[in-house]
């Protein structure tokens, strides 16, 4: 286990505190969130003293939401992050980036802008981040819609949340996990189903464990993880067949009478379409891989209070809308719904779930929806514009960004040159753009870009932050940012001055008033923030919302209680709706070609594209340190010997997709199954291999699974 500290969140349990004896309120200390995941544990910088910046950081234990408890990276990264600073502004000149100022920097880019503007709003793209605080957030959306008026505007959070996402409005009319922290003590099994929280969200893994304790923890993953090592129970599903076993568990709830029909009539609508559609188990289980004991033992889990965590297994795929749409009909069918149950899908970016409330993404601040005439001419007046400036669509999602080929491409804290699927297809799309990044680190998009922000970064800024389930609670500046590195939302500021004058404050804008505004536009929608404020949230931490009053807060999304009559969702019947999707088969099943299947995943101690776990190395030489590991099962290795090479310092082969070819080093690994390559997210040539399909309803990109196979020679 990782160094995680902090109480077991019993609710009755008293908090330790982890760390130095220093209280949480002395001049030196500045209580925080932590962005490095979307646990959202409360941290305390602890500024040096003597002035010289230095800061040490620790769990807060005065934090509603993780008394003191935090993990290592989040610790690490928050204290210390790798990777290079930028700290000056710089342009592209001669082929080379240099040294540049400020205003140059923003005229430079704003004339991009504004020059294609003139022709088209949609030849701007703008990539943004789940990485960002509300205010940051909020203003960009506002920019690009309002300002700028393109629809080819998205974030990094489509590449990870978008398929949950589209199933919680399928399913309920809103968006947002029903669950929150509270109710993982409550719960009697948890069932973890492609995701690893053990590795991704350590502290919420903790208190998942300790709640399993007494319960059970099953994991649903074809690889034999961290978090499937701790469980009772572990279901090597077949990759990609996710969908098949849901069914089967469905199928078998309904065929041992364990539907709980009160519930499904009264508060359902849908169930006799699924039902009439389910494959037999035997035939659904034998697709999945899995044992009809197998299908047994996760459909036994849901007599008792169940929690269902998903994660990148289940959205990163051509079918995460069905997928996550038929884990919650378990939940529906089952009547997991309420208090110490229901479908929890895990957040990964630390304000994913803000950017979704707030950035004007996919609907309007507050969830508005984007296409709702009422909700458009609300926000139009909101912000002085004619509502003909607003995009008449969210866009195409990320991947169709880029592949509109547009000629002005702005990213805000995101590094699609590495993060984006089939790599090598977007950096061309960015090469060919006049590129803006917007980056605290040097990261491959850096390198490519025309114009670069420096900007600042966590304990750097002020603003707030939205953890997945629902909380809202402060992040602040510790220290000054390095040299002229400048907060986000002043960066966005500025852009906004010479590209839509007025629409924006004037740098340096005010993020408490920002952060007014934005709640202001929330009032009376289903993401209600409008009863929050900093000074509520200096005194109360972390507030869930809807929170239409200043003294208000939510729990549970929907709880209707016992009686089923009395449940009610957001949706035009009032009631929940099962899911119909059947989903698209794999995009790149294995044939004689490529009969391997790649999947790829995160490590404990790096983060998504590794700008900051790399030691800020972007060069991604060919030296044997520097390639990526894949993890294979040896029986794999041993029956592709003839494409392996048994070098001194580990064996070696090229893994070639129908895209590209990446020299790596073999780490046999019995975890993994046969027939299954593991990488890692966080080295840059890993998406040059994955296929470019996404979710036909989310634009989720199928990141989980490509066809690969071994040779011996060639690849980068
Ligand atoms: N240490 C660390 N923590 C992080 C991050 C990080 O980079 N590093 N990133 C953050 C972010 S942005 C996110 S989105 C979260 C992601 O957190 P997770 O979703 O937990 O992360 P992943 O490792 O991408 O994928 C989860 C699991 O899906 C499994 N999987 C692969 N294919 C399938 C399949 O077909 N079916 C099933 N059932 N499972 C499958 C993988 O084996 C893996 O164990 O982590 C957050 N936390
Ligand atoms: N193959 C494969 N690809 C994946 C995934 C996968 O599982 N498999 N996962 C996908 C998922 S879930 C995600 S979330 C994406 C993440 O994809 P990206 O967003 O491209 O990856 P990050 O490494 O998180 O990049 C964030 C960038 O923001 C910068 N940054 C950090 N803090 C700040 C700040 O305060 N301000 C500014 N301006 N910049 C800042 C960092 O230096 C970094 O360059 O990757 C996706 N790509
Ligand atoms: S679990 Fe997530 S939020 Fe908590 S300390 Fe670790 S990285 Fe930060
Ligand atoms: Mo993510």
């Amino acid at each position: 286990m990782t160094d995680e500290s902090g109480d077991p969140r019993r609710r009755d349990s008293s908090s330790e505190e982890a760390g130095d004896s220093t209280t949480a309120n002395s001049p030196a200390e500045v209580p925080t969130t932590c962005m490095r995941c979307a646990v959202g544990c409360g941290l305390v910088h602890v500024v040096g003293g003597g002035g010289d910046g230095s800061k040490t950081v620790r769990g807060d234990p005065s934090n509603p939401v993780s008394r003191g408890a935090a993990c290592r990276r989040g610790i690490h990264e928050t204290a210390n992050p790798r990777g290079e600073r930028l700290t000056r502004p710089l342009v592209r000149e001669d082929g080379e980036l240099v040294p540049t100022s400020w205003s140059t920097a923003v005229s430079k880019a704003s004339e991009a802008i504004r020059s294609a503007m003139a022709t088209d709003p949609d030849d701007v793209a703008i990539l943004g981040s789940g990485q960002q605080t509300n205010e940051a957030a909020y203003a960009l959306g506002k920019l690009a819609r309002a300002g700028i008026g393109t629809r080819n505007y998205d974030a990094n959070t489509t590449l990870c949340m978008a398929s949950a996402v589209a199933a919680y409005y399928r399913a309920f009319g809103s968006d947002a996990p029903p669950p929150t922290y509270d109710d993982i003590p409550a719960a009697e099994t948890h069932l973890v189903w492609g995701a690893n929280p053990a590795v991704a969200h350590p502290v919420l893994f903790q208190w998942i464990r300790q709640s399993a304790v007494d319960g059970r923890l099953i994991v649903v993953d074809p690889v034999e993880t961290k978090t499937a090592t701790a469980a009772d129970e572990h279901v090597a599903v077949a990759p990609g067949r996710d969908l098949e076993l849901a069914r089967a568990v469905l199928a078998h709830l309904v065929d041992t009478g364990r539907i709980d029909e009160s519930f499904v009539d009264a508060a359902t609508t849908g169930f006799d379409e699924v039902v009439a559609d389910l494959p037999s188990v035997a035939d659904a289980a034998a697709d999945a891989g899995v044992s009809l004991e197998t299908v047994e033992m996760l459909a036994a889990a849901f007599d008792d209070p169940t929690l269902v965590y998903w994660g990148m297994g289940v959205n990163q795929s051509i079918r995460g809308t069905a997928t996550a749409g038929a884990l919650i009909d378990l939940c529906l069918a089952s009547g997991n719904l309420g208090p110490g149950s229901g479908p929890f899908s895990l957040t990964g970016q630390a304000n994913s779930m803000g950017t979704r409330v707030c950035s004007s993404k996919g609907t309007w601040p507050g969830h508005r929806p984007f296409d709702h005439p009422g909700h458009r001419q609300a926000v139009a007046d909101a912000w002085s514009v004619p509502v003909s400036r607003l995009p008449d669509d969210a866009g195409p999602g990320p991947v169709g960004v880029l592949d509109s080929s547009p000629s002005v491409v702005w990213t805000v804290a995101t590094n699609p040159v590495a993060g984006f699927p089939d790599a090598t297809t977007a950096i061309e799309h960015l090469e060919d753009a006049f590129l803006v990044a917007q980056d605290a680190f040097r990261s491959e998009t850096v390198e490519l870009a025309d114009v670069v922000f420096p900007a600042a970064t966590w304990g750097e800024t002020e603003g707030t932050t939205v953890n997945m389930e629902r909380r809202v609670s402060r992040v602040r500046p510790a220290i000054d940012p390095p040299a002229d590195a400048r907060s986000d939302l002043d960066i966005v500021a500025d852009v906004a001055s010479q590209v839509a004058p007025g629409l924006l404050p004037d740098s340096p804008a005010d993020p408490a008033a920002v952060f007014d505004e934005f709640v202001a536009l929330t009032a009376g929608t289903n993401a209600d923030c409008s009863g929050l404020s900093y000074a509520r949230l200096d005194r109360e931490q972390a507030v869930r919302w809807p929170a239409p009053e200043p003294d208000t807060s939510a729990g549970y999304r929907y709880d209707g209680g016992s009686d089923p009559a009395s449940w009610s969702f957001p949706t035009p019947s009032g009631k929940a709706r099962f899911s119909t999707l059947d989903g698209d088969p794999l995009p790149e099943p294995t044939g004689e070609d490529f009969p391997l299947t790649l999947t790829t995943g995160r490590e404990t101690d790096a983060y998504n594209t590794g700008v900051r776990s790399r030691g800020g190395d972007t060069a991604v030489s060919d030296d044997a340190s520097a390639r990526p590991v894949a993890r294979v099962n040896p029986e794999t290795i041993e029956t592709y010997r003839g494409a392996v090479v048994d070098a001194d310092h580990g064996r070696t082969t090229s893994i070639e997709s129908r895209r590209a070819s990446v020299r790596v080093t073999l780490a046999p690994d019995d975890a993994v199954p046969k027939g299954l390559v593991w990488l890692p997210i966080h080295h840059p040539l890993t998406n040059t291999l994955t296929t470019p399909a996404v979710d036909p309803v989310s634009n989720e990109p199928n990141f989980k699974q490509c066809a690969v196979r071994f040779r011996r020679s060639g690849g980068r």
